[in-house]
């Protein structure tokens, strides 16, 4: 039995030829040229979007962005194992798994903006709005999980997050509590190698994985820029909490190419020499090259595919350029879903404070 926390799954080298793996080439049987053409314009679309959500930033249309250059293949694997009823709870950097499961790219941004509470209606796509509270995605996962488990449904429920959220209690206390219930949860890491700028190696001395394989769960790693070797290992997993065996732990290994978000520095931190190793794994070069050795590339597809990224590029700009501004007492709704006194006292404040400034513009002008 090979050790699945010492050897990382890989069906696709980074010079693109195929790994025989057979417990996990057998789960990606079905994926024909066709479904390894689509995989591939997921991962090229994922990229082109945070190429333009990050230009928008960097345009002042957007007040953050956390950019996901590098793991587009960690996510496009992992989000097109899900069923539609199955459910997902993201970070803040999940951007290529909102997409595939349907989020419009024309209202992707409106949360980075700043202009909506909730940028889409995550029960339409069973997945949720960008969370920025690192760790707090194991919990909610685990509680939906135990929901849905409850009510009957044999759905699979995921939860991403980063190798420094494994260091949150938020995280430790899901791990737990979902193994002592047999939660039907997923638990996504993506290792990226940092949170912000401590690295991988000061969050833990042990392969992340095996945090996980401390409270009894089934842990493996994956080399996550492999998109087939993750859509292998998240098939697995997702089929064993339909199947009411319970919750697994992913550790997709991979690396952010880019900076933690719009507003850090990575060169403060990190050896460009890096980079350029992992420069080497990018996940698209890897799709690409292995769709080269089968014969599955042409001028007409390649052009196609920067057709479809260029079109949700545009897309996503204009929803984000276009999105109303809201009114500023919008502030204060939703932030429960009833009537609450004490909010209802600080938007009359608010009001008032705005009220001292009617007729100024008049009177500058
Ligand atoms: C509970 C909490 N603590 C601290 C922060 C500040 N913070 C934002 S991102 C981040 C690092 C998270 O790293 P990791 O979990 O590895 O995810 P990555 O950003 O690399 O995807 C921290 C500490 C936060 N948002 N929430």
């Amino acid at each position: 039995m090979v050790d699945k926390i010492a050897y990382p799954v890989q069906l696709i080298q980074p010079d693109g030829l195929r790994v025989f793996r057979p417990d996990y080439t057998s789960l990606v049987r079905d994926i024909r040229p066709d479904q390894l053409r689509d995989l591939y314009e997921d991962l090229v679309v994922a990229r082109r979007m945070d190429v333009e959500a990050v230009a928008l930033q960097r345009q002042g249309e957007l007040g953050l962005w956390a950019p996901l250059l590098g793991q587009e293949a960690a996510q496009v694997g992992s989000a097109r194992a899900l069923r539609p009823d199955d459910y997902a709870f993201i970070s803040y950097r999940e951007h290529a798994v909102a997409y595939c499961r349907g989020v419009d790219p024309g209202v992707m941004t409106r949360m980075w903006r700043g202009c909506a509470h909730s940028a889409w209606d995550p029960s339409s796509v069973n997945v949720t709005n960008p969370a920025i509270v690192v760790g707090s995605q194991g919990l909610h996962a685990t509680g939906y999980a135990m929901g849905a488990h409850l009510d009957g449904a044999e759905i699979a429920t995921i939860a991403y997050f980063g190798d420094g959220a494994t260091s949150q209690g938020d995280l430790a206390e899901a791990l737990g509590f979902s193994m002592s219930f047999n939660a039907p949860v997923v638990f996504f890491c993506q290792n990226n190698q940092f949170a912000i700028s401590e690295p991988v190696h000061l969050q833990s001395p042990v392969p992340i994985a095996q945090r996980a394989a401390g409270y009894g769960m089934p842990a493996l790693r994956v080399d996550g820029n492999d998109v087939l070797a993750v859509l292998a290992v998240t098939r697995q997993a997702t089929q064993r909490a339909r199947e009411g065996s319970g919750p697994t732990f992913i550790e997709a290994i991979t690396y952010r190419m880019g900076p933690h978000t719009t507003s850090d520095d990575p060169t403060r931190y990190r050896a460009a020499a890096e980079t350029e190793i992992w420069k080497a794994r990018d996940p698209i070069d890897r799709m690409r090259r292995l769709l080269d050795r089968e014969g599955l590339l042409g001028e007409e597809f390649l052009a196609r595919v920067q057709a479809t990224a260029d079109a949700v590029a545009a897309r996503l700009r204009s929803g984000t350029v276009e999105a109303p501004d809201p009114a500023p007492l919008d502030l204060f709704d939703h932030v429960y879903s009833t009537d609450h006194p004490l909010i209802d006292e600080e938007r009359e404040q608010y009001a008032a404070y705005l009220a001292g400034f009617a007729g100024i513009e008049e009177a500058l002008s």
